[in-house]
């Protein structure tokens, strides 16, 4: 009824808008398929915005879009108000079982110069179809075809889809803690950029950053350490609840990590009992690694897991709780197999699928437990041969904390320098030999934090790298260029600014 009200009332005069293409917009990541035709829609006072207002989130999606137009550039446009005399234009957030609406994250984004119409069947895809649509919002008015100011919005069809289902971006707030604020406003730039998962490493042998309420000491002793002997810092549940939540409003899921049976230096310090290595234990702030381990064969270590895997599992609605596995070098092989074994059913019992570090693969996993790929490939073939699906996060090209070159002010390079051309220009489909892709369920970014405490040297280290990596999952190989994307990354700059990000001004790009 609204769509039809405000055709009725069309535009009262009739504006030459000047050509557009919608198809050279900086969108990133790029769209799946893009059809220009030239005119504009002008965003202005006399826009609405109309969503589907019995389906699940629909009006949520209407609401955040009006905030983001609001904070770029200070236009009030209403949601779900009834038309009013000066609404001309709307933009249209519909719920639709259309066919090609295939995952839950596609959308259909129709502009014309009346209206704008996004299709998706969930929140999820409008909310994906929302942040293409803010990309296209110029920064600044056109005040010369009105009286009044008016942003133009190239009009077109877009239909996108997402290459991968699993877009993730990791942050390690063990070896340094970042606060709520840190990761909200981190959880901010992914979901511009339509990554839809955000993974916290939650332990270590430096701290334990989150609180378990039956082992209250993790926190008081080990949440107090950190590299380098600073006062570390935890999240309370309330707090971790906190961030599920902002991060559920962008869709986006939260992916806990207890990292073990190594890394776990820090829990063993609280609680000493849980200690396999047989050695004196004492907070650690130093950056090596592979020197811990839980005591594999103590049923309190299970009782304990069991414990932490419930009271974290109940505060997380994703589907997924990441056991770690990574580098347990002091924990013998026997030992470790059946540690994985058993903490996997433990994972199950409480409603989540495992993820862990490549490693995990050496067990005996369930075809429905995934592995993260991070340097080992033939841990990464075991896997699959498993019925297992991949995450890729192959250290030599999207460790957020490789440094770009030998200048790099922050980060490390034992996987490799990674700049910004290299971090964006491989295929994840033919990355691993004898691995395509239906083995690979999505990439992930990690950022591991030794070398970095405070959210400013995090954006150097992530921006604009993890940019690059939000294309790679999203967009097809067809449609990824260097030099196209180069462009669209430099025309970032004015967002990133506006979002006052530190982001490394790589010479490799012409930034706007
Ligand atoms: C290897 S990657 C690790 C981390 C370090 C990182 C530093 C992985 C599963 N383990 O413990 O922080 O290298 O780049």
């Amino acid at each position: 009824i609204t769509l039809v009200a405000c055709q009725e009332k069309k535009v009262k005069h009739s504006i030459q808008f000047p050509n557009t293409d919608l198809a050279s917009e900086n969108m990133i990541p790029k769209p799946f398929k893009i059809i220009p035709t030239n005119g504009a829609f002008g965003l202005d006072k006399h826009t609405a915005i109309f969503t589907s207002q019995n389906s699940i989130g629909f009006p949520e999606v209407g609401k955040f879009l009006s905030d983001k137009i609001k904070e770029k550039i200070n236009l009030s446009v209403p949601v779900n108000e009834s038309v009013s005399e000066t609404v001309e234009r709307i933009i249209y957030i519909n719920q639709s079982d259309n066919l090609d609406l295939a995952s839950n994250e596609s959308y259909q984004l129709y502009i014309t110069k009346d209206s704008v119409i996004i299709n998706s069947k969930t929140a999820e895809g409008a909310f994906r179809g929302i942040q293409t649509l803010r990309q296209i919002i110029p920064e600044t008015s056109n005040d010369t075809l009105t009286n009044h100011k008016m942003w133009l919005i190239p009009t077109g069809k877009i239909w996108d889809h997402p290459n991968y289902a699993y877009r993730g971006a990791m942050l390690d707030v063990a070896r340094h803690f970042f606060g709520v604020e840190d990761v909200k406003k981190y959880l901010d730039l992914l979901a511009y950029y339509k990554i839809n998962v955000l993974h916290l490493h939650l332990s270590d042998d430096q701290g334990w950053r989150i609180e378990i309420k039956s082992w209250p000491k993790l926190t008081e002793v080990g949440g107090k350490s950190e590299v380098g002997g600073g006062e570390g810092g935890f999240y309370t549940q309330d707090d971790y609840k906190d961030l599920v939540s902002y991060a559920a409003v962008r869709h986006i899921t939260i992916v806990p990590e207890i990292d073990m049976p190594g890394h776990t230096n820090a829990a063993s310090v609280s609680y000493p009992i849980l200690n396999g290595n047989g050695k004196a234990l004492k907070p650690y702030s130093g950056t090596h690694v592979g020197f811990s381990t839980f005591d594999a064969r103590k049923d309190t270590v299970y009782a304990f897991i069991d414990d932490v895997i419930r009271e974290i599992s109940e505060m997380t609605p994703g589907p997924y709780f990441h056991i770690g596995g990574d580098e347990s070098h002091v924990t013998k092989k026997r030992d470790y197999i059946l540690f994985v074994d058993k903490v996997e059913k433990i994972v199950q019992k409480y409603g989540k699928k495992m993820i862990g570090w490549d490693e995990i693969a050496q067990s005996d996993i369930d075809s429905t437990t995934i592995g993260q790929h991070w340097s080992n490939e033939s841990n990464a073939l075991s896997a699959i041969k498993k019925g297992s699906k991949i995450i890729l996060s192959p250290a030599k090209k999207v460790y957020l904390d490789m440094q770009y070159d030998t200048l790099s002010k922050f980060g490390l390079h034992w996987a490799a320098y990674i700049p910004v051309d290299s971090a964006y220009q491989w295929n994840p489909d033919k990355y691993l030999k004898g691995i395509g892709s239906k083995d690979i369920l999505g990439i992930e970014a990690p950022l591991w934090s030794e070398t970095i405490s405070t959210m400013e040297e995090l954006e150097y280290l992530a921006f604009p790298r993890i940019i690059g990596y939000s294309e790679l999952g999203w967009t097809t190989e067809e449609n990824r260029d260097w030099e196209n994307y180069r462009v669209r990354l430099g025309n970032q700059a004015p967002f990133l600014d506006q979002m006052n990000v530190k982001y490394y001004p790589s010479p490799k790009i012409d930034w706007k």
